[in-house]
């Protein structure tokens, strides 16, 4: 079967990368694939989280999948840390990964900074827990963004190392090699204010992203401040290279119209940003208001279904991976 894992961290400041990168095409996935989407509490956590801040971003995320349209009857939406298996099975990885392995992660570099000592122990163990999330539930098809790439060919470094190291006891074959799926035109979205650098929750400047929380003045405001260049849009899309500001506009606006780059090209190639931007803005505000809209209704009067959706799924993840986890436990060895 094709069983497809993702998450996405309650960290705050969920954003347009979030959406355009994962969430949304996670809502694709659900006519040809049984999907499971989680809210990775427990990879939050690798950086220290407000408790309280922590429950209402797990609901906040929750409430993206559901708003964006995820159906939680027909698929799972749950937070990592109610099924046990994640936390289990990660601790039997992390004695399958290699430490040269996880040396190699560039975004454990990235995050921990200079002072790489003071860096959590989870932090660098990240990348394990994230391969126990997709095999907890033995899943085939991981949608990611394009910074997530390098981990997932760490889960599947785990899986395969996993099932030769437990060969003689049924290992062979027992995980399968998940496949990332990084899909569509906005699998890496940049930073509005510098267009080298992702969109990320992280950055200390709200300017840099456009979150879901943002109203129809935000998102116009921000993308009027977007940094670009002093010149036209290109006339074609070979001239967008070596303008990270612009090609960043112009592929949101691809994104969010389904259009092709070059399509947006042809529509505003030759015209200024101060015809682009606002129609930039005013397609990112149809788009996202719904969303954002029904998700804030949701967390503002109707909590206790976020919570409802949470609990039903935590359940039904839990039964598909407690037997896998017994597996696990029977193949490497545990009574
Ligand atoms: N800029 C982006 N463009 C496209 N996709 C993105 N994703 C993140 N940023 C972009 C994708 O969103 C999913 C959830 O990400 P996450 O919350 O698990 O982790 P993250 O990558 O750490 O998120 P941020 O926003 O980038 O946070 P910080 O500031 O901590 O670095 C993933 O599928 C990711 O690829």
């Amino acid at each position: 079967t094709n069983r497809v894992f993702s998450g996405v961290q309650p960290t705050g400041n969920l954003h347009l990368g979030n959406y355009l990168g994962a969430i949304r095409n996670f809502v694709g996935l659900q006519d040809t694939h049984e999907c499971l989407y989680c809210v990775v509490d427990m990879h939050a956590i690798t950086v220290w989280q407000d408790p309280k801040e922590l429950a209402a971003n797990t609901r906040e995320v929750a409430a993206a999948y559901i708003a964006a349209g995820i159906d939680p009857k027909k698929h799972v939406i749950f937070n990592q840390s109610k099924v046990p298996a994640h936390a289990e099975l990660a601790w039997i990885l992390n004695c399958v990964a290699r430490i040269g392995w996880l040396n190699r992660m560039t975004q454990f570099k990235d995050k921990a900074g200079k002072d790489r000592e003071k860096a959590s122990v989870g932090l660098y163990s990240y990348p394990v827990l994230m391969a126990a999330d997709i095999l907890a539930y033995r899943a085939t098809h991981v949608p990611v963004g394009e910074d997530q790439k390098q981990h997932l060919e760490l889960a599947r470094d785990v899986a395969q190392k996993f099932n030769n190291d437990y060969a003689e006891t049924g290992g062979t074959d027992f995980f399968p090699l998940p496949e990332p799926l990084i899909m569509g035109p906005a699998t890496r979205v940049m930073s509005l204010r510098d267009g080298t650098k992702k969109m990320s929750k992280s950055d200390p400047s709200d300017y840099s992203r456009i979150t879901l929380k943002d109203d129809a003045d935000a998102i116009a405001l921000k993308i009027r401040k977007a940094q670009t260049d002093p010149e036209p849009l290109p006339e074609t899309v070979e001239g967008l290279e070596g303008r990270a500001g612009a090609d960043n506009l112009v592929g949101i606006y691809a994104a969010l119209s389904g259009l092709s780059k070059a399509e947006v090209i042809a529509k505003f190639g030759g015209r200024q940003f101060g015809v682009f931007k606002p129609a930039l803005a005013e397609l990112a505000v149809e788009k996202l208001s719904p969303i954002t809209g029904e998700m804030k209704r949701m967390l503002d009067q109707d909590r206790s279904y976020i919570d409802a959706v949470l609990a039903s799924g935590a359940e039904r993840a839990n039964a598909i991976a407690a037997p896998i986890y017994s597996r696990v436990r029977e193949i490497v060895g545990f009574i």
